[in-house]
């Protein structure tokens, strides 16, 4: 009991807090030093806002319940993305984290209260692409015409990813095991794109939108792409990227990936009601094994 209490006493002679707390992490982000960090959070819950705003408005009359479940779905998305950059905005999802030996930021040091041991990780985000990215997959799939069985396969290996991502980022105990978890996360997200590139690009020719899932189709692989090399290459990582312009790098991702993605989604989707209507009813009128029986 002493001793606990003369080994606290030792530490805080030093300055060193023993945990990180939330008002911590808010006053750094409040800081010169955590502006640019804290403006990659704000200038996302802005534009998510306003999509959210935008796309009620442009789904104010559709009709068709195909077109309808789009738009709820894609819908989602800002709405799970201002709900996380809120819990990173205020410091409840990022802890400050010590990597382990081997690790090229083991034993720094980050300026929050005053300098404490360990890297800022933002895992709010890996948690919470778990709920957005469904979303995505689930609105490409509909538009694709594609059936229950790929929409599932997709959805699933995405949550895979997504939870597994989150495990690397949060793993301390082995540096190996961090990059173990990183692999496991990229043969689920080969399912993904699996999906998207061959199943669904077959499907969207048969359900006559391959156009447009052409271009979303692209500008997903492309974006998506990113987010496992910011993630070797940030503080995660190898760490050749800071914190602040990783978290810039992901919002940009995000802006591209979330909000312009599903603008031009939406916008197709209000446009071309009708092709969407006259796809079959159920989850599988484009392919066979489906849901419901092919009408062909
Ligand atoms: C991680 C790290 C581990 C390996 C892989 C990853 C992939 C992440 C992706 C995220 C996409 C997020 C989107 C969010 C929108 O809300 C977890 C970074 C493969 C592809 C589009």
């Amino acid at each position: 009991m002493i001793e606990t209490a003369a080994a606290d006493l030792a530490v805080a002679a030093q300055g060193v807090p023993l945990e990180v707390t939330q008002t911590d992490i808010w006053n750094y982000l409040q800081s010169d030093e955590g502006m640019l960090l804290n403006l990659s959070l704000w200038v996302n819950i802005a534009l998510a806002g306003l999509s959210i705003l935008l796309f009620v408005f442009m789904g104010r009359n559709v009709e068709d319940p195909r077109a309808q479940l789009i738009f709820v779905a894609t819908l989602m998305v800002p709405l799970v993305s201002i709900s996380s950059y809120t819990g990173l905005a205020s410091g409840l999802t990022m802890s400050v984290l010590e990597m382990p030996a081997g690790h090229a930021a083991a034993g720094s040091t980050t300026p929050i209260a005053g300098g404490t041991d360990g890297v800022l990780t933002m895992w709010g985000r890996y948690l919470t692409w778990a709920l957005s990215t469904p979303m995505i997959l689930l609105a490409l799939g509909l538009l694709a015409g594609s059936n229950i069985t790929k929409i599932f396969t997709a959805i699933v290996a995405d949550i895979g990813m997504c939870v597994t991502g989150l495990a690397a980022a949060l793993t301390t105990s082995s540096h190996a095991l961090r990059w173990f978890w990183y692999f496991i996360s990229c043969a689920f997200f080969l399912v993904v794109l699996y999906v998207l590139l061959v199943e669904w690009a077959a499907d969207a020719e048969v359900a006559g939108t391959a156009e447009i899932f052409n271009t979303l189709k692209i500008l997903t692989v492309v974006m998506w792409l990113g987010y496992p090399i910011f993630w070797a290459l940030g503080a995660e990582g190898i760490a050749v990227l800071d914190v602040a312009i990783t978290s810039w790098a992901y919002s940009g991702l995000d802006i591209v990936a979330k909000y312009i993605f599903a603008f031009l989604l939406l916008r197709w989707v209000v446009d071309n009601e009708s092709t969407i209507a006259g796809m079959a009813s159920g989850l599988g009128s484009a392919s066979g094994g489906g849901a419901a029986p092919a009408d062909d």
